[in-house]
């Protein structure tokens, strides 16, 4: 899979997917991720990306003609199955969102920014509108890492033991049961005894129960659909 992200901050990106397992799946070629900066696809030579809104008021709005170079070049070079734009007015994203992105071949995300980018922008080359939560950010860069971390790790092979995302909370409506690792004995905060018993059935049993009074206790919204 391919993700290019358009940005006008390329260096609020590159870090957050430049570590651990994002960057151990970049270097295998696992996934590609390309950070694309605006800036460089600017006509204008202040290099100027952004102007004043028509009809007056506050702030800065991006450019159509730039975002058009850019997203025209990649387009010439490949197809894209979807060119994303953050947005806190978008479809809020859900692991449903990222397991479908994560069949895709080639996709673009546009990080949004200033008060906005002009509307031709959404109306004309823009698939898709996705927000990561009901809160404001100063820019669309790290809801973007946002997207392409839960995307990535759902790849084949990035998650070195392939059954763990399949057992992630939300990927079955049930949040994760706890987990513990060594000493089983801490300060007398003790590991619970089935997990010890090497019983694999009983331990399995007590781990679907746990999520279930988990989900039922902290989201039980997520047991209605
Ligand atoms: Cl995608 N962008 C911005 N600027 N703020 C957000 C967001 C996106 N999602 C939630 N808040």
């Amino acid at each position: 899979m391919r993700i290019d992200i358009l940005t006008i901050l390329p260096g609020l990106l590159e870090s957050p997917l430049d570590h651990s397992i994002l960057k151990r799946a970049r270097e295998k070629g696992l996934v590609e991720v390309n950070v694309y900066n605006i800036r460089d696809y600017s006509q204008n030579k202040h290099k100027q990306v952004d102007d004043y809104v028509f009809g007056g008021g506050a702030g800065m709005v991006m450019c159509i003609e730039p975002v058009d170079i850019l997203i025209s070049k990649l387009k010439s070079e490949r197809e894209y199955d979807e060119i994303i734009y953050t947005t806190p007015d978008g479809e809020r994203l859900t692991q449903k969102t990222a397991n479908y992105l994560s069949t895709l071949k080639n996709l673009i995300i546009l990080c949004g920014h200033y008060k906005g980018i002009d509307q031709r922008i959404r109306d004309h080359l823009i698939t898709r509108e996705i927000s990561i939560g009901e809160y404001v950010l100063t820019g669309g860069e790290l809801a973007a890492a946002i997207i392409t971390d839960s995307v990535c790790r759902l790849m084949p092979g990035v998650i070195s033991d392939e059954t763990s995302a399949l057992t992630d909370s939300f990927q079955d409506n049930l949040l994760a049961p706890p987990v513990y690792t060594r000493p089983a004995n801490y300060k007398g905060w003790k590991v619970p005894e089935i997990l010890l018993s090497g019983n694999t059935e009983e331990i399995e049993k007590w781990r679907m129960e746990q999520s279930m009074e988990k989900t039922k206790k902290l989201r039980p919204d997520l047991l209605d659909d």
